[in-house]
C-alpha cells in the first residue's frame, strides 16, 4: 500500500508511535509518506521507502494565526496525486483529522477516492479537544474519519464520554520494538551518573503541566532520604523552572540532572533502577513501556490508560493522582531490596513483550483494509 502518514514531528508520544508505525509499515514493503512541517525526529532514515514531505506555511502580516491547516490539506492533496498515496492516516485529530477531510473532500471533486484512519492519542481528546472552542471541529472529524482507532481502553471510553461519536472506536494500543533492545547495561555511563552506587531513577516527558513535575521531585525527595538515589530528569517544557527552582529549595542539586531533550533515552534508561510517571492523565504512557521495555520497573498514577501497561505489583505500583507519600514508599520498597529490584526488573521487561510491534502492526494493516471498504 502507499500510505500517508500525518503526525506532529516532535519528541512526544503521539509523533513517536506514528514514526515507528510507518518505519514498520515501510519494513513489511509499503511505501509511507511522512506529511509534516519538519522530519519527525524518531525517522532515522529516508529510504526508497519512506518518504517526507515537508509542509510550508507562507508568514503573511494580515494573519494573526498562519493557517497551517490550510497548508497541510493543500499540500495532502498535491503528494496525494503526485505519489498515487491510497490511504491517509493521521495521528492526533487536531488539526490533522480536519485537515485530512479537507483534503479528502478536494480529491473527490477529482473523482479520488482517499480512505482516512484517524488515531486518537489522548490530550487531543482529553484536554484540547475537549475545550468547547474545538468540540464541534473534532467531534465533526472523528465522524467523518472513516475508521477511529484509540491507543487504549480508557482513551475509547474517555472519547465515547465526551463526544457525540457515531463511529465505531477500534482500541490498538502502542507499541514498541522489543527487538531492538537488549538486556546489557553500561556499567560506564551507570558509574559516570552514580559513582557512589545511587540508585538511578529517572522521569521522561514534555513537562506539562498534566504530568505533575512537582510530584516527580516530590516522589524523588522522599525516596533519596531512604535509599541513595540520583533522579535523571529527561525532556523539555513549560514545567522545568519550576522543577530547578524547586530541586534548589529542597537543597537536592546534587541529586537531580536536568538532560532537556534527548535522542538517547533509552541510554538513560538502560542504566535506570526505575521510572517515575506521576500523571495526571496518561491516555497510555508510552515513556512508561519505553522504561519497562529497557527492564525498568514504573512507579505511576492509576490514571487512564496507565493500567492497562503497568501491572500493580509485577511490572511497579500504581497509585491515586498527587499520593506523593504512597508512591514514594512503594518505590522504596522496590529499591531497598536487590532481589526485589532484580524480580521487578524482570517483570516489567516481560510486561512490554505484550506490546510489540510485530503484533500491533498487522492490525493497522487489517484496519486500513476495513478503511478502504468504508469509502
Ligand atoms: O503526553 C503528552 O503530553 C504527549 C502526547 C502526544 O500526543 O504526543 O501523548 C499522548 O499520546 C501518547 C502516544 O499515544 C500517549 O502515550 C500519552 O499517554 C498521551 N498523553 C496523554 O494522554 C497526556
Amino acid at each position: 500500500m502507499k500510505i500517508g502518514i500525518v503526525c506532529y514531528p516532535t519528541f512526544g508520544g503521539s509523533g513517536v508511535v506514528a514514526t515507528e508505525l510507518g518505519m514498520a509499515l515501510s519494513k513489511r514493503g509499503h511505501e509511507v509518506h511522512f506529511i509534516t512541517y519538519k522530519q519527525p525526529v524518531r525517522l532515522e532514515q529516508l529510504s526508497e521507502n519512506i518518504h517526507f514531505h515537508e509542509v510550508n506555511v507562507p508568514e503573511y502580516p494580515l494573519f494573526h494565526y498562519q493557517p497551517y491547516e490550510l497548508a497541510l490539506s493543500s499540500k495532502l492533496v498535491d503528494m496525494v496525486k503526485l505519489h498515487e498515496i491510497e490511504i491517509l492516516h493521521v495521528h492526533y485529530a487536531i488539526p490533522h483529522a480536519y485537515a485530512g477531510y479537507m483534503a479528502k473532500k478536494m480529491l473527490e471533486e477529482e473523482g479520488i477516492k482517499l480512505p482516512m484512519v484517524t488515531t486518537l492519542h489522548g490530550t487531543d481528546i482529553t484536554l484540547v479537544g475537549n475545550h468547547p472552542f474545538y468540540k464541534p471541529a473534532v467531534t465533526f472529524s472523528i465522524n467523518n474519519s472513516d475508521v477511529v482507532t484509540s491507543v487504549s481502553q480508557s482513551l475509547k471510553s474517555d472519547t465515547l464520554r465526551l463526544f457525540k461519536v457515531k463511529k465505531e472506536i477500534e482500541v490498538v494500543p502502542n507499541f514498541i520494538d522489543t527487538s531492538k533492545y537488549s538486556n546489557s547495561v553500561s556499567d560506564c555511563h551507570r558509574s559516570m551518573l552514580a559513582p557512589g552506587s545511587e540508585k538511578i531513577i529517572t522521569h521522561v516527558s514534555n513537562f506539562r503541566k498534566v504530568k505533575r513535575i512537582d510530584d516527580v521531585i516530590m516522589i524523588f525527595y522522599n525516596i533519596q532520604k531512604k535509599v541513595k538515589s540520583k533522579l535523571v530528569m529527561v525532556g523539555q517544557g513549560p514545567e522545568r523552572e519550576m522543577a530547578e527552582e524547586l530541586v534548589a529549595e529542597l537543597g537536592i542539586e546534587d541529586k537531580v540532572l536536568f538532560l532537556g531533550e534527548s535522542n538517547e533515552i533509552d541510554k538513560v534508561l538502560s542504566f535506570s533502577d526505575l521510572f517515575l510517571l506521576p500523571s495526571e492523565s496518561e491516555s497510555f504512557g508510552l515513556a512508561a513501556l519505553e522504561a519497562m521495555v529497557n527492564g525498568v520497573p514504573v512507579i505511576s498514577t492509576n490514571t487512564g490508560g496507565l493500567p492497562e501497561v503497568n501491572k500493580e505489583g509485577y511490572s511497579g505500583y500504581l497509585s491515586g493522582v498527587g499520593e506523593v507519600a504512597e508512591m514514594a514508599e512503594k518505590a522504596i520498597s522496590i529499591l531497598e531490596d536487590e532481589a526485589t529490584l532484580k524480580k521487578f526488573k524482570e517483570n516489567a521487561r516481560n510486561q512490554s513483550y505484550n506490546f510489540d510491534i510485530y503484533s500491533v502492526v498487522p492490525l493497522y494493516e487489517d484496519l486500513y483494509k476495513k478503511a478502504f471498504e468504508e469509502i
